[in-house]
């Protein structure tokens, strides 16, 4: 099935959310990569929803069960820190008990043959990128196993504690001040460094750049803004996601489908067993 590009306002869209694993509908184009090519992968929730990490916004996701403002806002963890750390200590529970899936694999794989031609940013905290063996990897929001004193400058340090009872942990450097999840909530600035690698790397790139975003849902920015950004620089943009994303029509492609199998096709990878 041959995809070609369409006008911005257009995305093609190909539904692969019935496909089966070696069924011939699951033969698309894959991405056409040269010697030259560039690539910059935005992953959201969706690549780990098959891992067993809920999403956000599906039903029965995170906020479903929680309102948002309560549990990642700088406002909520003023108002009740020891929710927000029931909160990210059940997610702490959860990622622990998962493993890398076969998306995160495909990406692994692209990392191996591209090398520094290709950067990986994702939205999740849940630590899975790095397990798999991803490298070149920007977590955007945090990262799930840290924490920082929310008054003293003490560096964010790895932490894998639970507090799922009692009051929220105090920051034991300075005494004071409450420990809290090194996570970009609500209303907090992104490492402007991180941004700034991002912006070097598309800058970098130019029309050589592919961007493919993966398993999010465009809702939340800065990220959902990156297509924009990579259209800007001439790149060639395409999603993969089970459900249309609300920036989708920045897209030139949009691959319908479960992260794990239609990555590998489009990618060109031999299909996970
Ligand atoms: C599958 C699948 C499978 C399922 N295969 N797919 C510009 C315009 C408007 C507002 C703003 C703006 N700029 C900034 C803002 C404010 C705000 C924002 O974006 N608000 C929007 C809600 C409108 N942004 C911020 O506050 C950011 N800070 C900032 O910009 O600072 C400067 C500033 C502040 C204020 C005003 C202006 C400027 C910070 C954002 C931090 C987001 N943090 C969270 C929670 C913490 C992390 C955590 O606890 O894990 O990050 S929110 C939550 O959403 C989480 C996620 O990383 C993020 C994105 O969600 P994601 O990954 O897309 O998940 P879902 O569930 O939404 O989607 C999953 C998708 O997968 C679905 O589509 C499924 O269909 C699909 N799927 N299974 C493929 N197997």
């Amino acid at each position: 099935m041959a995809l070609s590009p369409l006008a911005p306002d257009r995305p093609r869209r190909v539904d692969l959310s019935g496909a089966r694993k070696g069924l011939g509908c699951l033969i698309v184009r894959t991405l056409d990569l040269d010697d030259d090519a560039r690539v910059l992968v935005l992953t959201g929730a969706g690549i780990s929803a098959e891992s067993g990490v809920p999403t956000f916004r599906d039903s029965n996701g995170l906020w479903e069960q929680h309102r948002f403002e309560d549990v990642a806002s700088p406002e909520g963890f003023a108002r009740d820190p020891a929710l927000v750390w029931r909160f990210y200590s059940q997610r702490r529970q959860g990622a622990q008990a998962v493993q890398p899936n076969a998306g995160h694999a495909a990406l692994v794989e692209l990392e191996r043959r591209l090398g520094d031609r290709f950067l990986l940013v994702t939205q999740n905290v849940d630590g899975l990128h790095r397990r798999a063996g991803s490298e070149r990897l920007i977590e955007l929001h945090g990262h799930l196993f840290t924490s920082r004193c929310s008054r003293c400058t003490r560096a964010p340090f790895a932490d894998e504690r639970l507090h799922l009872e009692g009051e929220a942990p105090r920051c034991e450097r300075c005494g004071e001040g409450f420990l809290r999840p090194h996570i970009v909530w609500f209303g907090e600035v992104l490492d402007e460094v991180a941004m700034a690698r991002i912006d070097a790397f598309m800058a970098e790139a130019g029309a050589r750049l592919t961007f493919l975003a993966v398993g999010t849902s465009g809702a939340v920015y800065p990220a959902a803004g990156l297509v924009r950004l990579a259209r800007r620089r001439g790149g060639n943009t395409w999603l993969v996601n089970a459900e249309p994303a609300d920036n989708g029509e920045h897209f030139d492609h949009f691959l319908q489908g479960k992260a794990s199998t239609v990555l590998p096709a489009l990618l060109g990878q031999a299909l996970p067993d």
